[in-house]
């Protein structure tokens, strides 16, 4: 095993659902002996997280940044920006991520093309490209890439963000290949139907069509996919867990 401890570790949607989750499980495992720097657009709950983990650890160093992945300039602004002590990343956790409708090709709205693009795959090429240099001098860390089952096996309804998904999928093995002569590794975890605010924004609000995504079903939880995450991270230094498929029992 590795150990997280004294590690700089960064997360993307850290204000929800899977973000949220891993963040607690990284500070749990490195009992609180850890850097996390958490960013999500919805400022207000990275400041509920924050206090959070650092009421839980004493000894927590928390960076919380407001960020919006889907915009470039703001990533490239945000990663120059990061404190000096947080400045060595160690994990990068790209998480933020998104579905916006079930519509059929034909049908669907430009913007929600625009945004699942953008924060799906051009947010986490972005900041991937930003933070991947660092890691390169040091020789070390671990690039995690929520990707999705809809990346592997496409639905009607979801042509755009099962594309987003397939191509989380081939950016890390490209960059996994990349990547042989160092020991950065790079992990692509890709849930099934996971119970968090993934529905309801989907369905922009409509609590009523996110609930019966769930009906009579039981999805898996997020911290199922945080304690894989810490798993990953967490095995001897030269092992890669490359892929990982996270399915709940009555998906197949
Ligand atoms: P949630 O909606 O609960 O969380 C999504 C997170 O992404 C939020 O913290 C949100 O923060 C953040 N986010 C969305 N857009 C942006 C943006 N433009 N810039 C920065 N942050 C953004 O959903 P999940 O936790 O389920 O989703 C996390 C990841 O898991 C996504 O990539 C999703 O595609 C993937 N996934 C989810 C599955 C599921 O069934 N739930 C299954 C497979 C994969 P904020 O709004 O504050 O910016
Ligand atoms: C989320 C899982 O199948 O609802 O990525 O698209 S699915």
């Amino acid at each position: 095993r590795s150990s997280i401890k004294n590690k700089t570790v960064l997360i993307t949607g850290a204000s929800a659902g899977i973000g949220y989750e891993t963040a607690h499980a990284f500070a749990d495992e490195a009992e609180g002996q850890l850097k996390l720097i958490l960013t999500a657009r919805r400022v207000e709950k990275l400041a509920e997280l924050k206090a959070e983990l650092v009421k839980k650890y004493k000894e927590i160093k928390v960076y919380t940044a407001g960020l919006d992945v889907s915009k470039p300039p703001l990533v490239k602004e945000f990663v120059q920006s990061i404190p000096t002590e947080f400045a060595e990343v160690d994990v990068l956790v790209n998480n933020a991520g998104l579905a916006l409708g079930r519509d059929p090709v034909g049908e669907i709205d430009v913007s929600d093309i625009e945004t699942m693009l953008d924060t799906n795959i051009l947010g986490l090429f972005t900041l991937t490209q930003e933070i991947l240099p660092g890691m390169k001098k040091r020789n070390r860390g671990d690039i995690v890439n929520i990707g999705s089952i809809a990346g592997r096996n496409p639905y009607p309804g979801g042509a755009i963000y099962c594309s987003t998904k397939a191509a989380v999928k081939f950016f890390s093995r490209s960059l996994r290949k990349e990547l042989t002569d160092t020991k950065i590794r790079v992990i692509e975890v890709a849930p099934g139907a996971v119970k968090t605010e993934f529905s309801l924004v989907r369905f922009k609000g409509d609590q009523a069509k996110a609930d019966d995504v769930y009906k009579d079903k039981e999805p898996l939880v997020a911290q199922d996919i945080a304690d894989f995450i810490i798993y990953a991270c967490t095995r001897r230094e030269n092992a890669v867990i490359a892929e990982a498929v996270i399915f709940p029992t009555y998906q197949a």
